[in-house]
């Protein structure tokens, strides 16, 4: 794989959060006083992004002035950093629709404590040995803990409200849980192929470039259903 072509995507990726930034903080004032948090916590999470992949981007071309399997992975820490600041507040902007739904009462602190030991417990098990089983049981931890997010917000139902913030919030549930499942299912798979002795340089390419779509969608198309339905 043309790896120069992952650099173009972290580029993207950084226009793309840039853009969000910058329309959700527009769309700020058009709303109610009351609804101006779901756009100020959406902005806050892409502008985290956008800092994350403005230095990423420069780290794939690290050294060498081209992508390297080498540079790619060395972004790593900048997508952990990343996902610790945000991935906590996408789901207080979960909390937020599903609170004008009338549901998920109490279950935010929860859902909190589980991102981060999910989180953490990951990158612990993305930085050890390679194969060991401290590895592995970090990345047990991590997808117990995911699970647990997955269940929750699956399970929460709207009891009022208005017709777009139930939709909205039907749509949210979508993104935590099948968008979010391309982080664990990518991580997964690439161990795999890496494993089978697959092309290193394709599958790290190929995964980053996956990260990159699903951080946009995840981020900022997720955003863009909140703030919609608090306007409406
Ligand atoms: C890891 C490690 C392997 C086990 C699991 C993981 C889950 C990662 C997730 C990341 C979500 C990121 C988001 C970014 C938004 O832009 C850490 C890959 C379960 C769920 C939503």
């Amino acid at each position: 794989m043309d790896l120069s072509i992952v650099q173009a995507f972290f580029m993207l990726g950084f226009v793309a959060m840039a853009a969000g930034t910058f329309y959700f903080f527009m769309e700020r004032g058009d709303l109610k006083p009351e609804h101006r948090m779901t756009a100020t916590i959406a902005g806050v999470i892409t502008f985290v992004a956008s800092i994350m992949y403005y230095v990423m981007k420069d780290t794939v071309m690290f050294a060498t002035g081209a992508a390297t399997t080498d540079a790619i992975n060395a972004t790593m820490p900048f997508r952990y950093i990343d996902w610790l600041i945000t991935t906590p507040l996408l789901l207080v902007e979960f909390a937020l629709i599903a609170a004008l739904a009338g549901a998920g009462k109490g279950m935010l602190t929860k859902l909190v404590v589980a991102d981060i030991v999910m989180i953490a417990t990951g990158y612990l098990g993305e930085v050890g040995v390679a194969g060991s089983m401290e590895n592995y049981l970090y990345f047990i931890i991590s997808t117990l803990a995911w699970l647990y997010i997955v269940m929750t917000v699956w399970g929460i139902q709207p009891k009022s409200g208005s017709a777009a913030i139930k939709k909205a919030l039907g749509q949210m549930k979508w993104f935590v849980v099948a968008g979010w499942a391309i982080y664990p299912i990518g991580t997964a798979t690439q161990e795999f192929l890496e494993l089978g002795g697959a092309d290193t340089a394709a599958v790290v390419g190929i995964a980053a470039v996956i990260y990159v779509i699903a951080d946009v969608l995840n981020k900022v198309g997720y955003g863009i259903i909140a703030v919609r339905a608090v306007r409406a």
